[in-house]
């Protein structure tokens, strides 16, 4: 039996990225609703960022997104997070928003438009270089409406040929992430909408590309955790962007719509040595509080990855690899089910106190008065980005 006491070391090492688009306002497109206290600037999204790891301790880095989060002197901008407590982390390309791109970005049928993004993306790497980030995560919203529309072979090749030459400029220590996403905002092909696309380019590249999985980018009903235990058997798996959907790309705060999906992918990537010390997987959250505050939403949804990896670290994969060899189905069941179903609430608690931090990082973070101050301070919030 494996007890809370057995795993703490481990779930001391749990390191989640924030992304910068969390503390801006966001929603859909049918409306997007302003919150008191929004940042107005990328200085702003970062001291919130930092906010949650000192509430919380999990959150050592921050996920910035360009343009959203341009600034002149991004050196400057990397010791101002340092000096908040936090780091900057990945660095996502943005090639969704411009005119230009209406047809597509990396897959368009026009070589001035292809330039254009892939340029976007060097400079991205310029970025990195700056900010000292290890990986660029590309998300393409390219894509097609009617069929017909394109040539979905070409724009196969004309990816792989800028992917290419994002991938030659990468330093030895940076990476590049392809993530993928089955439909949105283009409606009849994706050119990038499942991990086997994303990771027969990634494969092509070479040991510095790995596939990006964001767990409301699936089909309902997908069996996420084979794609995580796969993804790691290859030595792909990159990157997580954690949120939750009920729907579509919902973008809810992680573990919300289904904790026990959240634990079941847990499990495998601890499973496929994707957990701890020597793992290069990145933890990121992408997320949007529409309607909820964002700084608390952030914390809820940091605790609740904490939460199911702790469940997950107390497994008894011995007994279980027991019951597996001795085909006993229900047995195996059980003793997966015991760990998830095991309350690990009170444990926490007690375990962030011992470590300085808050026994309840939500309550912590309603009565430290933060929320009042930026309300009151900041005036004109800016918007996520998009909407
Ligand atoms: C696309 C996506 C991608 C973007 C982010 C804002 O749906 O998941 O990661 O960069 O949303
Ligand atoms: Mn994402
Ligand atoms: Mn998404």
């Amino acid at each position: 039996m494996t007890t809370f006491a057995d795993i703490t070391d481990r779930l001391a090492a749990l390191a989640i990225e924030v992304p910068s688009w969390a503390y801006g306002n966001s929603g859909t497109r049918f409306k997007v609703f302003g919150t008191p206290g929004t940042p107005r600037t990328v200085e702003e999204k970062i001291a919130d960022a930092a906010t949650v790891h000192r509430f919380t301790g999990l959150a050592p880095t921050v996920a910035l997104h360009i343009p959203w989060d341009l600034v002149d002197d991004f050196g400057a901008l990397r010791r101002y997070a340092a000096d908040q407590g936090v780091a900057l982390g990945t660095i996502n390309s943005n090639t969704f928003q411009d005119d230009d791109y209406k047809l597509g970005s990396l897959t368009h049928a026009d070589p001035k438009v292809r330039e254009k993004a892939v340029q976007h993306n060097l400079d991205c790497i310029e970025v990195m270089n700056a900010t000292g980030s290890r990986d660029l995560k590309i998300w393409l919203a390219d894509g097609t409406n009617y069929p017909g529309q394109g040539d979905i072979r070409a724009r196969q090749d004309w990816l792989a040929e800028a992917l290419q030459r994002i991938y030659d400029q990468l330093g030895d220590d940076q990476r590049l992430v392809l993530e993928y996403k089955f439909f949105e905002p283009a409606f009849y092909h994706t050119d990038v909408p499942d991990w086997g696309t994303s990771y027969a380019h990634v494969a092509a590249l070479g040991e510095k590309a790995m596939v990006c999985l964001d767990t409301g980018h699936h089909a309902p009903g997908t069996n996420i955790e084979f794609i995580v235990a796969q993804l790691l058997r290859l030595g792909k798996l990159g990157s997580f962007d954690f949120n939750s959907r009920f729907y579509a790309d919902d973008d809810l705060i992680v573990g919300a719509a289904d904790p026990f999906q959240l634990f079941r992918i847990i499990v495998e990537v601890i499973r496929g040595g994707g957990y701890g010390p020597g793992s290069e997987v990145a933890l990121m959250l992408d997320q949007c509080h529409n309607i909820e505050h964002k700084i608390p939403g952030q914390i809820r949804s940091v605790l609740n990855v904490q939460e199911m990896t702790a469940r997950a670290l107390l497994l008894d994969t011995d007994a279980l690899a027991e019951a597996r060899t001795a085909g006993d189905v229900l047995a195996a069941n059980e003793i997966f089910m015991d760990a998830f179903y095991t309350d690990v609430r009170r444990d926490l608690a007690g375990w962030r106190e011992e470590r300085g931090l808050p026994a309840d990082p939500m309550a912590a973070y309603d009565a430290s008065g933060y929320q009042q101050q930026i309300e009151a301070d900041r005036v004109g919030g800016n918007q996520a980005g998009w909407n």
